[in-house]
């Protein structure tokens, strides 16, 4: 019996700063029934769902900086989504803003189990951007500065018939997220982005970046036999042009679907896990051709 899982990612268009969580959870469970209506028992939300995407801000006032986080999950404000879900027998995955009790803040995401219970918990390792105020740009990247290195490392859970994996945004650009998350066995890797269409360091590149998007999820899937959902937050925010492109990527690589505008957009795909077999048993299969003892240099420096 083959195990394949209808897999929906719900793109996010913009949400303005002063939209209400309320409403952004709203816009969230209007695309859950629609994902639902399709047939899909698992959900993919962007990276920091709930709100605008405020690290674009400086901040200097904690108090300010505090009110983009969440206390709990679920809140007040979110209890509806997870309420919707599990109504459906779906499980969702979330982006949010993480404040620990003992005041720690993450750029977190869950994966929620079918009965509305979280399942699992990633906190966002590779923060990109500055931390330091840099007027010169026409946006900031503050997540250095308003988020901690996630300290739960890249971990896999049984969910769904198979080995689900998380990671956020910024992640996916790095080869190491996707090969820890291969040898932990996920089969099927699921990420939110907020990602910049124009990236002020390197403005050249502006153009390239669906492509650089693209280009890191097909070759993380590829290079580690593994099925990618992408849920991006898109759209002129704030006056800042997020890219589109959510994506549901196979293991050989190909894109199986991929939505069509920078709005609220539902797209979705039956992921067969065991498709992940005809790369993992053959041209990626870790046991027969990795060489570990010759990559000492990945992990013994930074730079
Ligand atoms: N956003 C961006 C990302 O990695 C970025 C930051 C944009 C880095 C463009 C490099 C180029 O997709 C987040 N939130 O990580």
């Amino acid at each position: 019996m083959t195990r394949r899982l209808h897999v929906a990612v719900a793109q996010l268009g913009p949400i303005a700063r002063e939209e209400p969580r309320a409403s952004a959870v709203a816009r969230m469970v209007a695309m859950l029934r629609e994902a639902a209506a399709r047939g899909a028992k698992l959900v993919v939300f962007p990276e920091l769902a709930l709100t605008s995407f405020f690290p674009r801000w400086w901040m200097e006032d904690a108090a300010e900086v505090e009110r983009w986080f969440e206390r709990e999950m679920p809140s007040p404000e979110t209890r509806p989504l997870f309420e919707a879900a599990a109504a459906l027998g779906v499980g969702f995955h979330l982006g949010y803003a993480e404040l620990t009790p003992e005041g720690s803040r993450f750029n977190t995401a869950i994966l929620v189990g079918p009965d509305g219970a979280i399942l699992a918990k990633y906190r966002k390792i590779h923060l990109p951007g500055h931390r330091c105020h840099e007027p010169w740009r026409p946006f900031q990247h503050l997540e250095k500065l308003y988020f901690e290195k996630g300290d739960l490392g890249f971990r896999t859970f049984d969910a769904f018939g198979g080995k689900l994996g998380l990671c956020i945004c910024n992640d996916r650009r790095w080869p190491e997220t996707w090969r820890v998350l291969g040898l932990g066995g996920a089969e099927l890797v699921l990420l939110g982005y907020n990602t910049p269409a124009h990236y002020p360091p390197a403005p050249e590149h502006d153009h390239l970046q669906y492509f650089h998007h693209e280009l890191s999820l097909q070759a993380g899937c590829y290079q580690n036999g593994l099925w990618a959902a992408a849920a991006a937050k898109a759209g002129r925010e704030e006056g800042c042009d997020l890219i589109g492109g959510s994506i549901i990527v196979a293991p050989t690589g190909e894109v199986v679907a991929r939505a069509a505008t920078t709005a609220d957009e539902v797209i979705s795909a039956v992921v067969d896990l065991d498709r992940c077999a005809e790369i993992r048993r053959n041209i990626f299969d870790f046991a027969q051709h990795r060489e570990p003892q010759d990559y000492a240099a990945i992990t013994a420096r930074k730079g």
